[in-house]
């Protein structure tokens, strides 16, 4: 083994440069071209290469040195059974040239990185909480790399290089922005906002209690209804519609359809009303795309409608209600419950959604505030409708009118107010009038 000593190169017209990071430890094996040191000058900073593959056994400068050409950064064993080709001794004066006229270096961009209990000031990226168990490491990158960083807020102890002896490369801070841009977005409320761990609290010291395992359907419905609440900003609009005509209407109906032995539920009608708004405004009948981009707006009406079941909630699909007349709606909607309650519901019976309805008229209250199925981006709440007395102009009196009370919820990224309150009112339009709603 023959011990061989590294020199600093020409770095150009530059009488002596500062050492502002070693980048090798006393036994590292370095390869050609292995980093080194940083230098800084006062126009730029750049790395020293290593010339040869070898162990190092002595390393000659220490940050804060001045070193120029020629000074003695390090002894190292250059190996013997090594058949390489010395690499080029890179020309570490136009690399410095080259650098000084494409980076204007601000006198701040020098300043090594911000340990890890600094945020970053500029776009900080989110950091999770395994990402900060690893600060506190020395982080190897080049100046180049190490100013691509700071313009996008990265701290680089935070990130875990892929070159060789964990050297960050650009394609790393590419890939670490790439993973924390991806997780969901809770640190964007602000720290004093951000969701906190739910407390473990012993029910039992307070009394007697019983613990019984979360359906299937239960916990799959309550991960997608927290998704689906927390992504889509929503508003409900609430409005009333008089449905005393249809109501009456739907009665005399019922004896027909009961013979060919369906049940004429007023949620068939509510279906029929819902596509005729959903045609008047194609808005409530899109997706919005996963990139944020685009909104789909789909040409097909597949009406959702949520399902009680002993096991939870369930939402089966009536596909295209445009072309059916309300029997033939009212017959899948029979079919889809009864499914639904025995258990046999398939996964296409449960897809192509456009739009759902959850009606709890059947049991009661008076308004509630659903939440949206989403990638849809509107659903209609329908409340147990009651008599009211509702003033007319014409007659100048109180009538005794059945009303029935609406709450849309839609997600304002894709829907303005404005558009919410016109849906509402044609859907008011429509279930006032039967003639229309059925033409
Ligand atoms: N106002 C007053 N009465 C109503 C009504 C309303 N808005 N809607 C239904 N009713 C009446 C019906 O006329 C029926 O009365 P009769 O038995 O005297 O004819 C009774 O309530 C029961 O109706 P139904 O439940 O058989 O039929 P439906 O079409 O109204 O509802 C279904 C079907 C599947 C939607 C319903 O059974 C159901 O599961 N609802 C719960 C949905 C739910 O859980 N939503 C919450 C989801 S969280 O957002």
């Amino acid at each position: 083994m023959a011990t061989e000593e590294i020199f600093i190169p020409d770095i150009g017209n530059f009488d002596s440069v500062d050492v502002i990071e070693i980048l090798i430890n006393i036994g590292d094996s370095i390869n050609p071209d292995d980093p080194m040191l940083t230098v800084e000058s006062d126009k730029a900073s750049m790395d020293i290469p290593a010339p040869h593959s070898g162990v190092i056994k002595e390393i000659k400068v220490r940050v804060g040195d001045k070193v120029k050409q020629g000074s003695l950064v390090a002894l190292f064993e250059k190996n013997q059974t090594s058949t390489e080709t010395p690499k080029k001794q890179p020309n570490a004066k136009k690399e410095v040239e080259d650098i000084a006229s494409k980076v204007a270096l601000e006198p701040t961009s020098l300043v090594p990185e911000p340990p890890a209990t600094i945020k970053p000031i500029e776009r900080p990226i989110p950091i999770s909480e395994s990402v900060l168990a690893a600060s506190g490491k020395t982080s190897h990158a080049s100046p180049s790399v190490r100013k691509f960083a700071r313009n996008l807020g990265v701290n680089l102890n935070f990130v875990k290089g892929s070159a060789p002896k964990n050297r960050i490369v650009t394609e790393d801070i590419e890939a670490y922005v790439k993973a924390e841009l991806s997780k969901p977005r809770t640190d964007d409320m602000g720290t004093q906002f951000a969701p906190i761990a739910m407390p473990d609290i012993d029910f039992s010291a307070f009394g007697s209690i019983e613990t019984k395992s979360l359906s299937k359907i239960k916990k799959i419905s309550g991960a997608n209804l927290h998704r689906n609440w927390v992504t889509a900003p929503h508003v409900t609009q609430f409005d009333d519609a008089d449905i005393t005509d249809l109501e009456a209407f739907r009665k005399s109906m019922q004896k027909e359809a009961n013979k060919k032995g369906v049940k004429l539920t007023l949620l068939a009608f509510m279906m029929k009303a819902c596509v005729n708004a959903l045609r008047a405004y194609p808005i409530f009948n899109s997706s919005i795309s996963p990139d944020g981009e685009n909104i789909i707006i789909k040409n097909y009406y597949n009406v959702g409608f949520a399902c009680d079941t002993p096991d939870g909630l369930v939402v089966p699909v009536v596909k295209d209600v445009f072309t059916k007349d309300v029997l033939e709606i009212a017959q899948d909607l029979g079919n889809l419950s009864n499914k639904a309650r025995e258990r046999k519901l398939k996964m296409d019976d449960m897809q192509g959604g456009c739009f759902t309805i959850s009606s709890l008229g059947g049991i009661g209250g008076t308004k509630f505030t659903p939440i949206i199925n989403c990638p849809e981006v509107a659903i209609l709440g329908v409340s147990r409708s009651s008599m009211q007395p509702i003033y007319k102009k014409e007659t100048k009196e109180f009538e005794p009118r059945l009303i029935l009370p609406l709450s849309l919820s839609y997600d304002h990224r894709v829907v303005d107010g404005a558009d919410g309150a016109r849906f509402t009112t044609h859907l008011r339009a429509m279930l006032s009038d039967v003639r229309r709603l059925l033409l």
